[in-house]
């Protein structure tokens, strides 16, 4: 699929956290996906990836996407908490890669708002295109949970920030909670 060339490569993996993917929030298949996806890192040649960003959504106990607080998600994703860690197979394979840079973006902190793209937070939407930026990444391959959420959020403002040339959808590694449909659509719709 993908192979170590001139070209520098990002790879965002979104969300891989265990409320995902065997928790309060798990989305069908994650855990094989999840599996299959660390197991591809682990094939890459070192250093493939110049650059791996890995997204957290970051909630506060009383966030407003909560039901108990008017919203409409299970808790989920709390700080710190076990459910909003990292997929440890993927963490594993990430940090055997050889990349130059693993660099974690947290999302969702602001208890007021929710923020399913990763770019829709100040501080890790500044950071993410600053990585884009100073490392001339030519290409942007992004993974994981939930395509029709935070993914495809994450997509669309990609593409509106202008990488839409750079975005590689990896749908092999992206579970959704829908069918796959909202996925889809952002995909025809930007000819991604
Ligand atoms: C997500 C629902 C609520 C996601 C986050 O990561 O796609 N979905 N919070
Ligand atoms: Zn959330």
């Amino acid at each position: 699929m993908i192979s170590k060339t001139q070209s520098n490569k990002l790879l965002i993996l979104t969300d891989v956290q265990y409320d995902f993917i065997n928790g309060s929030l798990a989305v069908d298949g994650a855990p094989e996906m999840m599996e299959a996806l660390a197991a591809y890192i682990s094939t890459l040649p070192a250093g493939t990836f110049k650059n791996i960003v890995m997204t957290a959504d970051f909630h506060p106990w009383n966030h407003s996407s909560f039901k108990e607080s008017g919203g409409t998600w299970p808790v989920h994703c709390l700080q710190f908490s076990h459910g909003g860690a990292i997929f440890q197979p993927i963490l594993n394979a990430v940090y055997k890669h050889g990349a130059e840079e693993v660099t974690m973006l947290i999302k969702g902190n602001n208890p007021a708002v929710d923020e399913y793209s990763v770019l829709q937070n100040p501080e890790s939407g500044q950071r993410l295109v600053d990585i884009i930026e100073e490392n001339e990444i030519d290409e942007i391959y992004i993974t994981g949970l939930c395509g029709d959420y935070c993914v495809g959020e994450s997509i669309l403002d990609l593409v509106a920030k202008g990488y839409g040339d750079k975005l590689r959808v990896m749908t092999d590694f992206i579970g959704n909670i829908d069918d796959g449909t909202v996925l889809r659509g952002i995909i025809e719709k930007h000819k991604l």
